[in-house]
Formats: C-alpha cells, sequence, structure tokens
C-alpha cells in the first residue's frame, strides 16, 4: 500500500466498485513501473518506440481520428448555482450531471486495469503545490503524467496521512465516443470527471481540468490565483532576473515567448532568458507582500506544427528525448517524426497522421496536412536548455510584471502600461483576438478570452474579475505592474509590422524598466506608452523609429467601437459584473472623448 490516508482509500474503493476493473495498479512513480508499462504499451499497439538513437526514450501515440482537441462544448462546470458558473461556462447541476455519468462509469473498466496515479501540481516540498489523484485505463495518460506532473509516492507522502485536499479525476476511455463525450468539474466536490476521450486535454486531469478550472475556483476561495499564464526570467548581465507572467489566447505564440533566444544585442550583454512555465501559473502572495509564481506543471504540452530551428529551437531540443508524441507524422525510413513547419521536407516515405502510408511531398502537395494541425509532443520541462534554475523551487519566483496580450491587427499598439491594478484587472477582462485570412469565417471577428481564461476559468468570470481587484487590493504598492501587449500589428497589406520571436525581449526590456523606475512613459487614453525612441531597435533590419511611432499609434475610432463591443460582451454578466469594470470602461470612455 502506498498509502494509509483513508480519504484516498475510500475513494479508490469507490471508484474501483463502480468501474469494476479486474485490476488496479497504483503509480510508486519508479522507473521499473513505468518502463514495463511503455513496454505493454508497445505490446499492445497503444504506442509504439521511435527512433532510440536519434530520440532515445521517445514514444509515438495516435488518437482515434474524432478526439484530437480539447471540447469546449461538452465540458462542464457542475457548480450547485447556475450563476456560479456563470454565463461562459456549460453548466448541468450536480446531480443532473451524476445522473448522467454514473451509469456511464458503471463497468466501464471490466476486464482492463485501473491505474492510480497520484500526482503533485508543483515541486514536492512547496505550500503552494496540490495533490491530485487520478484513476484512468489509460497506458497512454500514466505516462503522459508521468512527464507533464510529479506522480507517485512522493506525492502521496506530500499528501500526508489526513489530508482530504485532493482533487479527484475518474477518466475512462470507454468507447471514444464523441456523442457521449464529457469533461466535467465538480468545483465544490473537488472532483473531474472525463469520459470517452484519449486526447490529452480531455484526459491529463492535472492540467486544464485541474491546475486551471478547479484551481482557479480553489484560488478564489484560499485567496491565490490560478492563471493560463507563461512564467519567464531575464537575467541581466549583473546576474540578477526579474520574473514575468503572461497570458495569451491559444496560438499567439505562448511557448515560443517562455523559451525565447535573446536578440544579439542583448545576448553579447550577457542578458539570458529562463523558461519557469509555458502554459500555467499558480500565484500566491509571499511573505514579503510580493506576488510569487510556481508552475504546477512538471513538462511541456507543446503544439508541434511550426516548432522548428528559427522560431523555438529550445522546444524543439526540448522533444529530444523522453518525450511522447501525438498525432505527428512518421518518417519511416528513419522512423522519426515530422509536422508541417518542421522543415520544408516532408519526408518520401511518410505515415500521415491517421496512420496511412502515403509519399510525404505529394500529399503536402496535394493540400494535405501529414500532421494534424493540433499534434503534440509531452516533453519533461527538465530537458529544456533554458530552464529556469528555480523551476523547482518550492517558494517560486517573485513576479514584477504581469503581461496580457492578443491578436489584434489594427486597435491595440505594441505595448501598453495600465494605470494601476484596477485598471490593469480591466486591460486584461477585454483581452481578445480577431480571426485571421488562415481560418475559416470571416476576418477580423473579435473572440473575447479575458486573461485567457475563456476555457478555463472554473467559476463565474463576474467573480473572477472581483477575486482579481481583490487580489490587487491586498497586495498594495507590492502588486506586478500589469501591461498588454501586441505582437500582430498588420499593415495595409496585411503584413506583420513586428518582427515577433525574440525581438519581442525589446518589449519585455521595456516593461522590465518601467516596473524598475528606470524608463518613461507617455500617458495615453488607454494608457501608458513608450516614448518611441525607449524601444530598442539597434540591429532590426526593417524597423525604424517610425515604425514604432506607428505600432504604437492609438486609433480612438477603433476604440470607441471596441467600446462598444466590449459592453455587450460585459452585459452578459449582469449584478456580477463587478462595479469597479464598469467604472473602468465609462473611464475610458471619457477618456477617448
Ligand atoms: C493548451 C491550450 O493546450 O491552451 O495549452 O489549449
Ligand atoms: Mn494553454
Amino acid at each position: 500500500m502506498l498509502t494509509n490516508n483513508k480519504n484516498v482509500l475510500a475513494w479508490v474503493d469507490e471508484m474501483v466498485a463502480l468501474c469494476k476493473p479486474a485490476k488496479v495498479v497504483w503509480l510508486d512513480g519508479s522507473e521499473e513501473q513505468l518502463q514495463a508499462l511503455r513496454e505493454e504499451a508497445v505490446s499492445t499497439g497503444e504506442m509504439m518506440w521511435l527512433n532510440q538513437e536519434k530520440l532515445p526514450g521517445c514514444m509515438y501515440h495516435r488518437t482515434a481520428v474524432n478526439d484530437v482537441a480539447r471540447v469546449e462544448d461538452r465540458t462542464f462546470i457542475c457548480s450547485t448555482k447556475q450563476e456560479d458558473a456563470g454565463p461562459t461556462n456549460n453548466w448541468k447541476s450536480p446531480q443532473e450531471m451524476h445522473g448522467i455519468l454514473t451509469p456511464m462509469y458503471y463497468g466501464v473498466m471490466e476486464g482492463k486495469t485501473m491505474y492510480v496515479i497520484p500526482y503533485s501540481m508543483g515541486p514536492i516540498g512547496s505550500k503552494m503545490s496540490k495533490v491530485g489523484i487520478e484513476v484512468t485505463d489509460s497506458i497512454y495518460v500514466v505516462l503522459n503524467m508521468d512527464i507533464m506532473t510529479r506522480i507517485g509516492k512522493r506525492a502521496l507522502d506530500q499528501l500526508g496521512d489526513e489530508s482530504n485536499d485532493f482533487v479527484r479525476g475518474l477518466h475512462a476511455k470507454a468507447d471514444l465516443d464523441d456523442k457521449k463525450r464529457y469533461i466535467v468539474h465538480f468545483p465544490e466536490e473537488n472532483s473531474i470527471c472525463s469520459i470517452n476521450s484519449g486526447y490529452g486535454g480531455n484526459v491529463l486531469l492535472g492540467k486544464k481540468c485541474f491546475a486551471l478550472r478547479i484551481a482557479s475556483y480553489q484560488g478564489k476561495n484560499e485567496g491565490w490565483m490560478a492563471e493560463h499564464m507563461l512564467i519567464l526570467g531575464i537575467e541581466n548581465p549583473q546576474g540578477e532576473t526579474k520574473y514575468i507572467c503572461a497570458a495569451f489566447p491559444s496560438a499567439c505564440g505562448k511557448t515560443n515567448l517562455a523559451m525565447l533566444i535573446p536578440p544579439e544585442i542583448y545576448k553579447k550583454q550577457g542578458y539570458k532568458v529562463w523558461t519557469v512555465g509555458d502554459d500555467i501559473a499558480w500565484l500566491r502572495q509571499g511573505e514579503d507582500g510580493r506576488l510569487w509564481a510556481i508552475n504546477p506543471e512538471n513538462g511541456f504540452f507543446g503544439v508541434a506544427p511550426g516548432t522548428n530551428e528559427k522560431s523555438n529551437p529550445n522546444a524543439l531540443h526540448t522533444t529530444m528525448k523522453g518525450t511522447i508524441f501525438t498525432n505527428v507524422a512518421i518518417n519511416n525510413d528513419t522512423n522519426t517524426v515530422w509536422w508541417e513547419g518542421l522543415d520544408k521536407n516532408p519526408p518520401v516515405n511518410a505515415t500521415e497522421w491517421k496512420g496511412a502510408k502515403v509519399n510525404g511531398p505529394e500529399y503536402v502537395a496535394a493540400g494535405n496536412k501529414l500532421a494534424h494541425p493540433n499534434s503534440r509532443f509531452t516533453a519533461p520541462a527538465k530537458n529544456c536548455p533554458c530552464v529556469s534554475p528555480e523551476f523547482d523551487n518550492p517558494q517560486g519566483v517573485p513576479i514584477s510584471a504581469i503581461v496580457f496580450g492578443g491578436r489584434r491587427a489594427k486597435t491595440a499598439p505594441l505595448v501598453y502600461q495600465s494605470f494601476d491594478w484596477n485598471h490593469g484587472t480591466f486591460v486584461g477582462s477585454i483581452m481578445a483576438s480577431e480571426t485571421t485570412a488562415a481560418a475559416a469565417g470571416a476576418v477580423g471577428v473579435v473572440r473575447r478570452d479575458p486573461m485567457a481564461m475563456l476555457p478555463f476559468c472554473g467559476y463565474n468570470m463576474g467573480d473572477y474579475w472581483q477575486h482579481w481587484l481583490d487580489m490587487g487590493a491586498k497586495l498594495g504598492d507590492k502588486a506586478p505592474k500589469i501591461f498588454n501587449v501586441n505582437w500582430f500589428r498588420t499593415d495595409d497589406e496585411g503584413h506583420f509590422i513586428w518582427p515577433g520571436f525574440g525581438d519581442n525581449m525589446r518589449v519585455l526590456m521595456w516593461i522590465l524598466a518601467r516596473c524598475e523606475g528606470k524608463a518613461d512613459a507617455v500617458e495615453t487614453a488607454i494608457g501608458y506608452e513608450p516614448k518611441p525612441e525607449d524601444i530598442n531597435i539597434e540591429g532590426l533590419k526593417d524597423v525604424t523609429i517610425d515604425t514604432i511611432k506607428g505600432l504604437l499609434d492609438v486609433d480612438a475610432d477603433l476604440w470607441k467601437a471596441d467600446v462598444a463591443s466590449i459592453e455587450e460582451f460585459y452585459a452578459k454578466f449582469g449584478s456580477k459584473l463587478p462595479a469597479e469594470m464598469k467604472h473602468q470602461l465609462e473611464a475610458l470612455k471619457a477618456r477617448l472623448g
């Protein structure tokens, strides 16, 4: 027995009685046990070894064709009261939802093995970490959870013998029927149920389900924050590191920013960038009054397509060992992996993500994708060349700045700073991205995604904004400064004006200078902007001071149109919209004239 904790034992007994597995295996976290499971998954065809010389420890998995992404329309927050889930979440009462789910789980693991995975979100020994137990019928889930979290006996030891503060996660693949797929959160019961999926975001219950949806609810009740944010550190030539958290909606380059390569001008001075996290931050006020962050995860579950030597060499390097690849293409000559955007040479002897053998170049020329656009790597953080030396620090890292960002062709400038924390909360709440010509549907349609938490907030977003305001009041003058960035302004031909990638560090440097009181700013209707000359453009080919002036331009008419769309969005929250947010919106309107 790995634990004497009666709460854990009783819950696992209950799950066994419900799902009726033939066998129960507790994950102790040992390498021998994991290796045996890898071999077993290979023997059943669930997974495959890749070329062990080129990609040591790396494995491959293919999901069902109907099961390749998170399913927001099948994701529920089941609080007792509907208003506690709010207008941005699907809701059913816990009673009704249990009525639907319990019969589906009854006997669902007959003849199968139930794996019991104890795991810690956050470094072992950290007061900011929390424990979860996931039971699942999938070895793929076990092996991914081993990379993404800290699994095994150490997590149970962290929980202790008495505590009942663990998140219960029940996952069964069942028959992968997408009509009966459910990803369900019971925040008041500290539990998650997932059924009929085998795709990462739906089944690695420590990630989005626990570390964002359940944890955001816990954070509200316990006075901390769970956010969809990367954490990075910038070390100056004197060896001092300042940390930034940043929230972006999907497809805005969060993993790339977290692992950025400094431009030559900073590199040669001795600046370094360190990655603490690429997706989730848990933030708590420290004893010194400042806001401290840990990354609850232990690995990266990144989108493969588009990752290459130029866009993100650190991510690419991270995936070279001990990584699980899902739904990418296989180069059959070398038994290695390929995806769109890796290089310009699709393998001739290829297997595409659904499993068909094809001639890669011909297949791609005919307009097909060899890798699924949402194909993934699950890679250990410790592989990352720029992983922060503080990655496992139980204290976390102190945060100087919080950065919000979206994808806006015209409205949002390259960067601006909020007037204060409350205004920064407003800036986060109006985050949005516009659809691009690359995607189906109308161009320039605005999708509001407050704090990039729209699909991940486990309670009413109005209450969530109030929680942000309350955290600001608690932090007072120790609060991080809040900024907004937009790497995606386009010219009249639709080309990006700002070079992005590593050059985004030039903007982060102004942000840090502001935090240290070392840079001036210009007050505009929407916030403080840099003086154009304060964005360092040394060594940039096509960017002049006039380019920066253009990127910082604030078009009052566009902002007035945006205000109308914000009003419409805010109206959904009725009396849950904090008065302060209404006040911030009115103040913006007045400043725009
Ligand atoms: C993710 C997401 O996978 O945000 O990180 O969807
Ligand atoms: Mn994410």
